[in-house]
């Protein structure tokens, strides 16, 4: 049966600077932690991605075309400071007022992003989310952002914080690339709510009117047997991907409960407890009470057994399926049942995992007025057909059968209760993944990334059907 969304409800695509925009050269933008760590790794390039850098009104006029209402985009951090702190770039600023502009000529409300990914170099160097000169300097430049940009009307302070830390320090698959370190994991974690929570207060006090929110990664986790040992691999799992974050932003502290299974893990791993002090704890509390919305990405589910042995991750950078390996010692190994399909990077597609995390934060965390999916979507393998013109439109029936599905079961967490307000796609246009490079592609309008042409997809006429009728089709 076809499923109604409220008259209210806006639908776009979500981008990152690091992402989308190329360019990471030009007009005085610093360096930033993927910069070497990419030319080391040698496998691909940030330039040119997407080249938005050049090409943003090309991209609005397609988003407005095809009945977008927003769009997520994010201020590199080193455009604005190349080196964090101290001199401003004034290209870089510029840049962005010329951004807003167009997305406002193209009556499309941008949700700016403060920090996706993309810690300049020389702090990063200095610990990155593990240092207080990180955190103040983010904090005077989130300041700037809210004077300059007055324009800007829903700001976001972090992306995905729990992917940052856990890919820093656990996994080891983003820069500084270290494994097994959970108490760097938990302190990067406890510090970027730190940080988001000075933001926060600061810019009610500003009263500027706008709205702030945070974009949490959400990845709902469930027992892979009945047995109690899984139940409670699973709780572990979900402390550190999850609980500890929605504690800290959402409730304003950090329940018992939560902190006892942070502690297990890091006993688990003979590594100390994070530290944190009262005047932060009391800035998370306020933060949490005064939060405008939380944005959820959701992608897919996951599945813990209990494990007793070293922790040992595998990435499946090449999108060969079945390859990843994820067991983390003291909290549980990831084991898909069977039947549950996945991607070529072996994410679940669990539609229900949507719907569980919606109700989880509208029962659990009565103080969040507003829920946006900020992030939900599928990489895939898609190439440009040989004999293609500029009208040729990409078929892409997987995706559209991934994204009606997730909107089918996002439209059902509203009936039963969830504040749910928007939905953004990842992502607007095919951009670089920041470990599969170019060849896992998310978009809506397909980018031939050598020669910069656009080609529309399937889903992007699919979207604008949703998006202007506020029908998800059977
Ligand atoms: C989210 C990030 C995005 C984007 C997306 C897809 O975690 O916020 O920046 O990259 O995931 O992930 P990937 O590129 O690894 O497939």
């Amino acid at each position: 049966m076809s499923k109604q969304l409220p008259q209210d409800f806006v639908m776009g695509g979500a981008t990152a600077a690091y992402q989308v925009e190329g360019a990471t050269k030009e007009d005085g933008k610093g360096r930033v932690l993927w910069d070497d760590f990419l030319d080391k790794q040698g496998r691909f390039k940030p330039d040119p991605a997407a080249d938005f850098y050049h090409r943003y009104d090309e991209d609005l006029a397609l988003a407005e075309k095809y009945g977008h209402q927003v769009i997520r985009v994010s201020i590199a951090w080193s455009r604005i400071f190349p080196d964090g702190a101290g001199e401003v770039e004034p290209r870089g600023v510029a840049f962005y007022h010329k951004l807003f502009a167009a997305c406002a000529a193209h009556h499309i409300e941008p949700f700016v992003t403060l920090h996706h990914f993309d810690t300049p170099e020389r702090l990063h160097e200095a610990g990155d989310w593990l240092s207080q000169e990180m955190l103040d300097d983010f904090v005077a430049y989130a300041k700037f952002c809210f004077e300059e940009f007055s324009e800007v009307k829903y700001w976001i302070t972090i992306n995905e914080p729990t992917s940052m830390a856990v890919q820093q320090y656990t996994s080891g698959t983003f820069p500084p690339a270290e494994s097994g370190r959970f108490d760097k994991t938990f302190q990067a974690e406890h510090n970027q709510m730190v940080a988001h929570a000075r933001i926060v207060n600061l810019y009610k006090s500003m009263q500027l009117g706008g709205q702030i929110g945070i974009v949490h990664a959400l990845q709902t986790v469930y027992p892979y047997s009945d047995s109690a040992v899984d139940h409670h691999a699973a709780e572990l799992q979900d402390a550190l991907e999850n609980r500890l974050y929605l504690d800290g932003t959402l409730a304003g502290e950090y329940h018992q409960e939560t902190l006892a299974l942070v502690k297990e893990i890091l006993d688990a791993n003979h590594q100390p407890m994070f530290q944190s002090t009262p005047q932060e704890m009391k800035a998370i509390d306020e933060a949490a009470h005064q939060l405008d919305f939380v944005g959820v990405n959701n992608y897919f589910s996951k599945w813990l057994r209990a494990y007793h042995g070293k922790s040992e991750t595998i990435h499946n950078g090449d999108g060969t399926k079945g390859s990843s390996v994820a067991r983390l010692q003291g909290v549980g190994e990831e084991k898909r049942p069977d039947g549950i399909e996945t991607t070529d990077w072996d994410w679940s597609i669990y539609p229900r995992g949507m719907y569980d995390i919606l109700m989880r934060i509208h029962n659990d965390y009565p103080l969040v007025p507003v829920t946006y999916v900020t992030e939900n979507g599928i990489g895939l393998k898609e190439s440009l057909p040989e004999n293609a013109t500029p009208d040729t439109v990409i078929e892409d029936p997987k995706r559209i059968d991934y994204v009606k599905k997730y909107l089918s079961a996002m439209a059902d967490a509203i009936h039963d209760g969830a504040n749910v307000k928007g939905y953004f796609i990842w992502s607007l246009q095919d951009q670089f993944s920041w470990t599969n490079g170019y060849s896992k592609r998310y978009g809506l309008f397909f980018v031939d990334f050598p020669t910069q042409n656009r080609y529309i997809k399937q889903s992007a006429e699919w979207f604008k059907s949703v998006s202007e009728t506020h029908i998800i089709p059977d």
